[in-house]
């Protein structure tokens, strides 16, 4: 299965590279410093351009589990959604509930901001070496509960955009 659907709002996976979404915003994951990194993070630094670093530095950082809201600037998305997950410590410190919120984080900023179509990388589970199946468990779980909590949500389409196969694997074993 790669599409579920939620009163108004199709959640879907898809393959591809996020920084080409056509959405009205697109999730980063960053690090605690928003300055800039490797991965998905460094993707969009240098899709956006040079503005969207200059206003990352506005934003004093971003702490574990959190999410802040930039421009999207020379993206096609006109918003970026900046979160932190947390790095795999073998998952008892707290990992799984971090990285729930900021899943749940990022949704509540995307309705706050008149956000209806969002796209999220696979947080944490590049360079923060979370496990894949765990992390879209916890993706799809959390994304399911903020639906299922906020029914007249104007948020119409959430997609998990995956580098590759085996990412788009686990979101369908977890959307069962
Ligand atoms: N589009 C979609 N997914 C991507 C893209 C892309 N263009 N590029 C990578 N991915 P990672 P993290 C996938 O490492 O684990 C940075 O240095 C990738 O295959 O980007 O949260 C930050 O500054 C993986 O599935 O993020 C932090 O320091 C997923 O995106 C640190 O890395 C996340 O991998 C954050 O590590």
């Amino acid at each position: 299965m790669n599409k579920l659907q939620f009163n108004q709002t199709t959640v879907h996976v898809v393959k591809g590279d996020i920084t080409r979404c056509e959405v009205d915003a697109i999730v980063n994951a960053a690090n605690e410093s928003l300055l800039g990194g490797g991965g998905v993070d460094g993707a969009i630094h240098r899709a956006a351009g040079p503005e969207l670093l200059a206003a990352c530095r506005l934003l004093n950082g971003c702490r574990t589990g959190e999410a802040k809201l930039t421009p999207g600037f020379r993206l096609k998305a006109a918003h970026v959604i900046h979160t932190v997950g947390p790095v795999w410590r073998g998952g008892t410190h707290g990992e799984s509930e971090l990285l729930a919120s900021c899943y749940q984080k990022s949704l509540e900023l995307a309705e706050a901001n008149g956000i209806r179509t969002l796209a999220f990388p696979a947080v944490s589970t590049g360079i923060y070496g979370y496990p894949l199946e765990q992390a879209t468990e916890i993706a799809v779980g959390t994304v399911q509960k903020y639906l299922e909590n906020h029914p007249g949500s104007d948020i119409s389409e959430i997609t998990f955009v995956c580098f590759d196969d085996a990412a788009v694997h686990a979101y369908e074993q977890a959307f069962e």
